[in-house]
């Protein structure tokens, strides 16, 4: 950042302050949207100043774009010492069925009847990228598969709009799929698509947590089509739109790929 272009942002009522106020306070909003959740991987952001971004990305704060793209390399960096501060070991709290939120909320980027239909007799879950056996799952198959490794999880599922509710999932630990399919567990990441559009991406780390469910139950029932039906990815220890619904491909890979409201601005790693 050069002098002259900081002796802009300071120098009170030149001329270009007020774009200079207008960008400043968008950047703002971002970080306030970057910042809204009360967990630990705010804590960063939260005590850098706009100077801070400036300083740390060497960019001017005077045009828009590249006050968008420091902070998304500001947001990069925090997920990656996010993924540093992440523990395995370190778990979500889990409740006793009696907190369990009725009726659980719906959220997703439409409306509830909009929710995707699924065919369970059409369904074959895809396999892609760093994985030994890329043979589709049947969604039958995917039960069997859980059956006698059943697991459980009273979790609260907190949502950046604003809203947090607890609600019961089974299934599958997701790292007994992976070492089932042959993932390789040393890739970086773990991507998701599913049969909406939506699509996110999770750190392998992350993927392999005791509670990362491969979920295919909602309260003891088939996962109902509105909360994911066939099949969902419960994460715990992240942020609502890392918990990807209606999954229809798993991939595995070392390169970054994002997810759907990530790539809108939202926090990638997006959790604890
Ligand atoms: N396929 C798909 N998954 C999704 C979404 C979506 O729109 N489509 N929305 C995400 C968001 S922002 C939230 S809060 C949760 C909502 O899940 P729920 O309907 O079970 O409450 O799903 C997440 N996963
Ligand atoms: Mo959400």
């Amino acid at each position: 950042m050069s002098l002259e272009r900081k002796s802009n942002i300071v120098a009170p009522h030149a001329p270009l302050i007020r774009d200079g106020d207008a960008i400043l306070h968008e950047a703002r909003a971002l970080m306030a949207r970057r910042v809204a959740e009360p967990s630990r991987r705010a804590f960063l952001t939260r005590t850098l100043s706009l100077g801070g971004v400036a300083l740390l990305s060497g960019c001017s704060l005077d045009d828009n774009a590249s006050v968008e793209s420091a902070l998304n390399k500001i947001s990069r960096w925090n997920d990656r010492v996010q993924a540093a501060l992440f523990r395995r070991d370190v778990l979500a709290p889990t409740f006793p069925a009696s907190a369990i939120t009725r009726p659980f909320p719906f959220n997703a980027f439409y409306s509830i009847d909009e929710a995707p239909v699924v065919e369970e007799a059409d369904y074959r879950l895809e396999l892609s990228g760093l994985i030994a056996d890329k043979a589709p799952w049947r969604l039958d198959a995917l039960r069997e598969f859980a059956a006698p490794r059943a697991a459980e999880q009273i979790t609260r599922h907190v949502c950046v709009e604003g809203w947090s509710a607890i609600g019961r999932w089974g299934g599958v630990t997701f790292a007994d799929f992976l070492r089932r399919i042959g993932a390789d567990t040393t890739a970086r990441y773990v991507g998701f698509k599913c049969a909406d559009d939506y699509y996110t991406s999770i750190d392998m780390p992350t993927a392999l947590h005791p509670q990362t469910l491969l979920a295919l139950t909602y309260d003891g029932q088939t996962l109902p089509r509105e909360y994911g039906f066939p099949m969902k990815l419960r994460i715990p220890t992240k942020l609502g739109y890392k918990n990807p619904k209606h999954i229809q491909a798993i991939y595995v890979t070392n390169t970054y790929s994002g997810g759907y409201w990530e790539d809108q601005g939202y926090n990638w790693f997006g959790g604890s």
